[in-house]
């Protein structure tokens, strides 16, 4: 693949006024017939071919205003259509007829076949497998599709927009037609046919349109739609409520499939989902499949209008509809929960995946410049950090002023396709305030380091705060600009009152938000008349790394008295990680490990703090991960030590706190039936968190296999099951609850993900032979992307000791299955390669086992795209 620059981004030759496309669909056969009618765009040569996209086509027939197309005026290959001797300005009319094989498409890109039905994907360049076209997000045109199948195997006919009608068509086969009246780009082009149940509701708009809505699922599985269809109407009432945005077609149908390479696809109208994030049942879904299933619901209706009515100019701006779009879930999930423990959520997520993507050799900005195969941006840092940027401007503008910005963005920008310029250029307009400094966040990768220092003057009562941030360098970035870093910030007194100052300089502060735009800065506060204690980045304002030595005393009164909940959990966090780092130091020389008491007093008084949520004292218990550890030790990583430490650490947590524990499991109970709500969900996680700790006091897999016996519900069903195989891989009890596990679920194949999951992360060397063995087990399925991430993604994401083994055999099965899933689908090698990120940051021996797992895939000669771009980018 080559290289494709932003800055030669060039508007296309030709104009694409509609597209009318009619499929026969047929397993091995479809023939699509593309009706495209164009205009050469005003200025361009008259002479200029049209040039359209392609991807493994065939090429069955071409006409020019209905009249055959000469041989000599057009050339083709799998891979475009250049179309010659075109009008000069009058609209002409292409009908190009293409034969395609659904059923061979092991990519899941373009139209395929999925459990016997017919879907597609065609985000990002999938259409071009379909029919040539100028594959493109800013050609945008209404569409006009027909469908022509067998009826018996494909009652359901489906495509954007709304339905025009249908009817028999010939021997045993029906038509249907579809007309989606708003300009699309390809992308968002779906079609899906065959026969499955549905579940069905309405939802009235503000101005009183009623839209049909419908969540298609295999039939059987209608019951367990029903969470995702209530998540729906909450979205859409909150969108009309917060964003002031409301539904624009007839009807917004979802349908669930179960090979699907991404979570779910905003396609216009017609959402295709991983049925991962559709289907729940309290037997089979946990507490945490309810919240993706809610906040990915969410997402895609979002997109329909922070991407499909306002789309991507080219693929660089993705992520102006993905971090925007992620922006308005979480801003959803917050309102619908908890939002200091959705924070803290995102947060954590933020900093083990993003984190390390921006420390690595992946690292790319926001807003990327160059990129060889698209499918690799789909990024946390597109997606995640791009939403943390959209997230500082809301802080740095003010509530008022962030929704004047996001309106006008709407206003001037409805049915275009735009860049991030564009963006920022709204929020500019409606503040007055110049944003050039701080949309550097879009154009410069890593995270920065900013590192604190206080002193506090008892004569003249200032508090001076020193600011100094670094940005680190990142591949193709070596010199970084200052950042414009919107730093919340509360000062509270020894007694956890909050201090006001009465004036500060060195920087600006507003809103409680000190604005560090200097490479060095220090803040003066005056009219501190005490030594203040300060809360720096509260609620995550800025993505950042903070270093500040604050004493174990004074995190442990912002964990009693700070009032933002997020900095509660920050300090907690504070506090625990310099023990968990010691530990791994420890336990690495061979020393023994201990831990202050302050860190354990203070942990342990929160759990048991009654004036806190549930959810919150689950958080605060979820101690730091091996990859936070990893992370924070920086390099020369040893996993083995790591975990060591860190279980040591844990259970002296459980021995100081073991009658707290007792409590909690004892009386964190969810009586009645079951609910997924976020405060039963927490008292959930907060027992489950104490049953955690038990099981290292007590050292002993009863507890865990009693609550395993007990459960009634898949969240403490799976919690029992992975205390089990994890702490006690060889015990009986383990071997006996995966064995019912198995026995109880296998036809469940979502709940058979779990079983496998919860196999790949057990902590220790053994694990790869169990993996081994699991590829080779009847109910592991290659062709299933879910499958294939439950064991193979997950054992190299999530298993530090197991995947990470010294003897770098891990790395060379991962190598392996790598070549393997290249064949199918590139897209999902690609993206389980990219759990080897951060292969420098292990100590030497394991280093080289990761150079040369990663040599071996680079060297061999049939790689996709896809894998090739993420093993050479990671190697250099
Ligand atoms: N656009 C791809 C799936 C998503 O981000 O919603
Ligand atoms: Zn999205």
């Amino acid at each position: 693949g080559q290289v494709i620059n932003l800055a030669d981004y060039q508007p296309t030759d030709f104009v694409l006024e509609r597209v009318d496309l009619t499929f026969e669909l047929d397993p091995t056969e479809t023939k699509v017939e593309a009706r495209l009618i164009f205009h050469r765009r005003e200025g361009v040569d008259p002479k200029a071919p049209l040039v359209l996209d392609g991807d493994e086509l065939t090429l069955s027939g071409l006409l020019f205003d209905q009249m055959e197309m000469p041989a000599d005026q057009y050339t083709v290959t799998p891979e475009s259509l250049t179309v010659r001797a075109l009008p000069a300005s009058e609209p002409f009319e292409l009908t190009i007829t293409t034969i395609i094989n659904p059923e061979a498409n092991t990519q899941l890109m373009g139209l395929y076949r999925t459990g016997g039905i017919y879907c597609t994907q065609c985000e990002a360049e999938g259409f071009r497998r379909i029919t040539y076209f100028p594959d493109r997000p800013d050609v945008l045109a209404p569409y006009t599709v027909n469908i022509i199948a067998d009826k018996a195997a494909n009652p359901l006919l489906l495509s954007n927009g709304n339905f025009l009608g249908g009817a028999g068509y010939g021997e045993g086969k029906h038509f249907a037609a579809w007309f989606d009246p708003h300009p699309k780009p390809s992308y968002l082009f779906a079609l899906v046919a065959g026969d499955l149940g549905v579940i069905e509701d309405t939802f009235t708009t503000v101005s009183g349109r009623e839209v049909a809505l419908k969540i298609y699922v295999e039939h059987g599985k209608e019951p367990r739609a029903a969470y995702a269809m209530d998540a729906l109407k909450r979205s859409m009432k909150w969108d009309e409520e917060v964003f002031g945005r409301e539904y624009d077609l007839d009807i917004f149908m979802i349908v669930a499939v179960s090979d699907f390479n991404m979570g779910a696809m905003e396609n216009k109208g017609l959402n295709v989902f991983n049925d991962k994030y559709v289907l729940a049942d309290p037997e089979t879904a946990t507490d945490g499949d309810y919240a993706n299933i809610e906040a990915i619901i969410a997402h895609e209706y979002f997109h329909n209008w922070t991407g499909n009515r306002i789309t991507c100019r080219d693929w660089f701006q993705l992520c102006l509809k993905e971090g925007l779009t992620v922006y308005r879930d979480h801003e959803f999930s917050a309102d619908q929960r908890s939002r200091p423990v959705k924070r803290i959520a995102e947060v954590r997520h933020l900093k083990s995946e993003q984190f390390p993507e921006d420390a690595g050799p992946l690292a790319h900005p926001v807003r990327p410049t160059k990129y060889r195969e698209i499918n690799n941006f789909y990024t946390t840092t597109v997606y995640e950090k791009g939403s943390e940027v959209t997230r500082m401007i809301a802080t740095l503008l003010g509530r008022d002023t962030f929704k004047q910005g996001m309106d006008l963005y709407f206003d001037r920008h409805d049915g275009q396709a735009v860049t991030i310029e564009d963006f920022v250029k709204c929020f500019e307009d409606a503040s007055g305030r110049d944003l050039t400094q701080f949309s550097l966040w879009y154009h410069q990768a890593g995270t920065p380091l900013v590192t604190a220092s206080g002193a506090y003057d008892a004569v003249a009562k200032t508090f001076s705060l020193s600011l100094e941030q670094m940005i680190p360098a990142t591949p193709g970035q070596s010199d970084k600009k200052p950042m414009h870093i919107p730093l919340s910030l509360q000062l509270f007194a020894e007694d956890g009152a909050a201090i006001t100052p009465t004036s500060v300089d060195g920087a600006e502060y507003t809103g409680s938000v000190l604005h560090l735009t200097e490479r060095t800065q220090t803040a003066v506060f005056h009219g501190t008349k005490t030594r203040p204690v300060v809360s720096i980045n509260r609620s995550f304002s800025a993505p950042i790394n903070l270093h500040f030595d604050q004493s174990p005393a004074d995190l442990a009164l912002l964990a009693r008295y700070e009032t933002d909940h997020f900095s509660r959990w920050q300090a907690l966090t504070g506090l625990a990680l310099p023990n968990l780092l010691n530990a791994a130091r420890d336990a690495r020389e061979g020393k023994s490990v201990s831990s202050e008491t302050t860190f354990i007093d203070t942990l342990v008084a929160a759990a048991a703090d009654e004036s806190l949520e549930p959810a919150f004292r689950a958080q605060a218990l979820a101690l730091p991960s091996e990859a936070d550890i990893a992370r924070e030790l920086g390099g020369n990583n040893d996993p083995d030590a790591i975990h060591a430490g860190r279980q040591a650490v844990m259970k002296q947590v459980a021995d100081a706190g073991r009658d707290t524990f007792l409590a909690l499991y004892d009386s964190m109970t969810t009586p009645g039936a079951f609910s997924p709500d976020a405060t039963s969900a927490g008292r959930r996680a907060l027992r489950n968190a104490a049953l955690t700790y038990l099981s290292y006091a007590e050292s002993s897999p009863a507890r865990a296999k009693t609550a395993f016996d007990a459960a009634n519900n898949m969240t403490d069903l799976l919690h029992a099951l992975t205390l089990l195989a994890h702490r006690f891989p060889d015990s009986p009890e383990a071997a006996e609850a995966l064995s019912a596990f198995k026995d109880r679920f296998s036809e469940n194949a979502l709940v058979v993900d779990k079983w496998f999951s919860v196999q790949a992360t057990i902590p220790g060397a053994d694990t790869l032979d169990r993996v081994q063995k699991l590829t080779e087990n009847p109910l592991f399925k290659r062709t299933n992307p879910n499958r294939v991430r439950s064991l193979i993604g997950t054992f190299a994401f999530a298993n530090p000791t197991g995947f990470g083994r010294a003897d770098g055999e891990g790395y060379a099965f991962l190598a392996r299955e790598i070549l393997d899933i290249d064949r199918r689908n590139p897209q999902l090698a690609a993206r389980i390669l990219t759990s080897m990120r951060s292969w420098r940051s292990l100590e030497p021996v394991r280093q080289d086992h990761a150079r040369a797992a990663l040599l071996e895939i680079e060297r061999t000669a049939e790689l996709s795209t896809d894998v090739r771009d993420i093993v050479e980018r990671t190697l250099k």
